[in-house]
């Protein structure tokens, strides 16, 4: 039986983790430990990049493979590099919102036009948490950071799309909450051939506690966050239960509870969207505006309603980068012989 002892010996070296206790970090490790082993990776033969941020720290200097921890924003292209002189490398790299999609944003979409065979695995904690939570091109409108007390004025990119849009030739979009779909996702884009993409939701306590105003203690937030996760998401082409709604508190949640007293089976849930709501379970979407009446309601919100969507979003064979380069060397040695 393969347990978390099994992965730590085989795969990780021994020293203290640079994480907060509870960071999405450990579980981004775990499941690409576990993709690597399911699929009997040699880890000689892999190649772990990171830039800078709390992100470049999930393989680096853990990862018993090779790792190569660059500079902000630039882990792409030093992996682009590795990978052009070594096509056999396996070459994951692990990038934050701020260090992939901010500072690293163009060689990210210019090597998904190229389509160069690089795992891409973008941790998206919704701000430079290292740093100390400021805003990043992920963080969602009016949300509080330091740098933005007031709210942030400007709009996150979807940053799965832009890749997709880009040329990637895999894509796809978890969150740590969905370990086991993540884990398979990570085995997929290995055994893809081309650039692969997954942009992973991840929980940071630290900082997400202001972005999303999660009182209580911090131990608590972890597990806080990832049941968000699950409650502000919805996946792609999969059949899922979706008979309640979300009634948005006016003033306070705990009063919006009481006046849906007796409407059905109800819950205070975190939701990425909507903040603390009230959860009615089998409430029909067409008798919303009863609710909406309530004192206590400002809005109610359908099942789907600013949910985000995960899943696989891109999936095709277009010619791979390296490949085409040999086969261009071959050519021209063929031509001058
Ligand atoms: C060129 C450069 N600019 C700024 C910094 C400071 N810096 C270090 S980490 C970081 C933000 C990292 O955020 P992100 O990539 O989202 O990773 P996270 O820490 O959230 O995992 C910044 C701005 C730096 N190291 N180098
Ligand atoms: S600041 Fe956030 S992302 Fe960084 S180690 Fe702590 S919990 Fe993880």
């Amino acid at each position: 039986m393969k347990n978390l002892f099994y992965y730590r010996d085989k795969y990780v070296r021994s020293q203290p983790t640079a994480f907060c206790p509870g960071c999405g970090g450990g579980i981004i490790l775990n499941c690409f430990l576990r993709a690597i082993d399911d699929l009997g990776l040699d880890q000689d033969k892999i190649l772990a990049v990171s830039g800078i941020g709390c992100t470049a720290w999930i393989p680096s200097p853990s990862f018993k493979g090779d790792t190569l921890h660059t500079t902000h924003g630039r882990a792409i292209a030093f992996a682009t590099g590795a990978k052009a002189y070594n096509p056999d490398l396996t070459t994951v790299i692990f990038t934050g919102d701020g260090d992939g999609a901010g500072i690293g944003g163009n060689h990210l979409i210019h090597a998904a036009r190229r389509n160069i065979d690089l795992k891409v695995i973008l941790v998206n904690n919704m701000s430079y948490a290292m740093t100390g939570g400021q805003i990043a091109p992920t963080t969602m409108h009016g949300e509080t950071t330091v740098t933005s007390p007031y709210g942030n004025p400007e709009f996150p990119f979807d940053i799965t799309q832009l890749v997709k849009a880009a040329g990637a030739s895999y894509v796809a979009k978890w969150s740590t909450y969905h370990v086991i779909e993540l884990t398979n996702a990570i085995k997929e884009a290995i055994q893809h051939k081309g650039f692969s993409f997954i942009e992973v939701l991840s929980q940071c306590p630290t900082q997400q506690r202001r972005i999303f105003n999660l009182k209580g203690p911090l131990d608590s937030l972890p597990p806080r966050i990832l049941d968000m996760f699950m409650e502000s998401t919805v996946i792609r082409n999969r059949a899922q239960k979706m008979d309640y709604v979300y009634a948005v508190p006016s003033k306070n949640v705990n009063d919006t509870l009481k006046s849906v007293q007796g409407m059905g089976e109800a819950s205070i849930v975190d939701h990425m969207g909507f903040g603390q709501v009230v959860k009615l379970m089998g409430y029909p979407d067409s008798l919303r505006s009863r609710l909406e009446k309530l004192e206590g309601v400002k809005y109610v919100a359908n099942s789907v309603e600013s949910k985000i969507e995960l899943g696989l979003f891109e999936k095709n064979n277009r010619p791979e980068l390296t490949d085409s380069l040999r086969d261009i060397i071959r050519r021209a040695q063929e031509a001058e012989q």
